[in-house]
């Protein structure tokens, strides 16, 4: 099987949910030598994507986008172990990823995380629905350099800036870098609470936050 044949597979089986051919074909890009960064992003991650425009166009429903989560984990379990990034050795910092309070969306959370984890950077997964102090003690307690956030629905972004308040309140706001993510944040909500990045996607997200590291230890 050709390396666009498993990649076009690969997104087609998550969106169908088929989590047993979303693992075959896991397997056989690991077999065939395809880049299992390529895999996840290109076949996993763009499965995801697709199925987030169904959901919104109203094709498909809350069971199916489950399901096509479930499969795209089994592929990335697989996959993951795979993964090798070209600079992972330069740039590893210490990150606390989590989803801002209120919201439940996590499959967006999850995919940064395991990029992040793949490239390697230390990873502390706060998990989703955080409260905003246990971002604020967790960037204290375990001297981290990057505050993760995601969040996908507009009524918890105001959540970001307090967390931001929170950093400053103990005067930590200068010793950490604030990345944020998720779709409905952009570059503009950066400037407007005062954090330092944005990035679109989890293989974006993996070089802003190198560079994060390198603005951190470059002071
Ligand atoms: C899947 C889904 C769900 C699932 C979530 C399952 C889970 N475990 O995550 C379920 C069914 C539970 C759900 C529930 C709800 N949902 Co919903 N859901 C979605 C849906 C269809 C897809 C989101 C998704 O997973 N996309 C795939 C991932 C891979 O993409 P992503 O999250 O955008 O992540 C990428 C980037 O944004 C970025 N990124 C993400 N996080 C971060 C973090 C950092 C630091 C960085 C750098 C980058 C980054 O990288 C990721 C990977 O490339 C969206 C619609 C959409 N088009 O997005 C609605 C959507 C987000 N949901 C919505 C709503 C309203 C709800 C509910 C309130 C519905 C309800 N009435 O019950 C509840 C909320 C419950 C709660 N309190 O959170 C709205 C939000 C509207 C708004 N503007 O606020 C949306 C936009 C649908 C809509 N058009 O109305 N939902």
């Amino acid at each position: 099987m050709g390396k666009k044949e498993i990649l076009d597979g690969l997104k087609k089986a998550v969106v169908d949910g088929d989590e047993a051919k979303c693992k075959e074909l896991a397997n056989e890009a690991i077999k065939t030598g395809v880049d299992a960064y390529e895999a996840i992003m290109e076949g996993c991650g763009a499965g995801m994507a697709v199925c987030s425009d169904l959901y919104d166009k109203g094709d498909i429903f809350v069971p199916e986008i489950l399901m096509s989560a479930e499969a795209m984990y089994a592929a990335m379990d697989i996959l993951k172990p795979h993964i090798k990034v070209e600079d992972a050795g330069k740039s590893k910092g210490k990150v606390e990823i989590g989803v801002i309070e209120g919201d439940m969306h996590d499959i967006g959370k999850n995919l940064v995380k395991i990029m992040l984890d793949a490239a390697g950077f230390e990873i502390i997964d706060l998990g989703r629905d955080v409260p905003i102090d246990d971002f604020v003690s967790t960037a204290k307690n375990e001297k981290v350099d990057i505050v993760a956030m995601s969040t996908l629905m507009t009524t918890t972004m105001p959540g970001m800036l307090d967390v931001v308040r929170g950093l400053r309140d103990k005067d930590i706001r200068e010793n950490v870098k604030v990345l944020v993510g998720g779709a409905p944040v952009n570059e503009d909500f950066v400037s407007r609470i005062e954090a330092d990045a944005y990035a679109e996607d989890a293989s974006k997200a993996v070089k802003v936050a190198s560079k994060l590291i390198e603005e951190l230890r470059g002071r």
